[in-house]
């Protein structure tokens, strides 16, 4: 099973940062795909829910200095 999750990302000021952020949430356990995108300052996350949860990928993005949260 694959769900798709979109996030609004804030704090990110320069391509690097998406990278980063991309590469992070990329690397989790349970993450199939990641994108990340600068101009519209929001990440698109492909998952197994069993193995990575939407608070687990917020978590992250937190702790590479960002915010993040699911859109609505
Ligand atoms: Mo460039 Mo983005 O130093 O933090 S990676 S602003």
């Amino acid at each position: 099973v694959t769900e798709k999750a979109e996030f609004n990302i804030t704090g990110m000021t320069c391509a690097a940062c998406a990278t980063r952020i991309e590469k992070g949430i990329n690397k989790m356990e349970g993450v199939t795909r990641a994108s990340v995108n600068l101009a519209l300052e929001s990440a698109t996350v492909e998952f197994n829910p069993s193995g990575v949860t939407v608070g687990d990928i917020i978590q992250k993005v937190e702790k590479l200095g960002y915010g993040a949260s699911m859109k609505t």
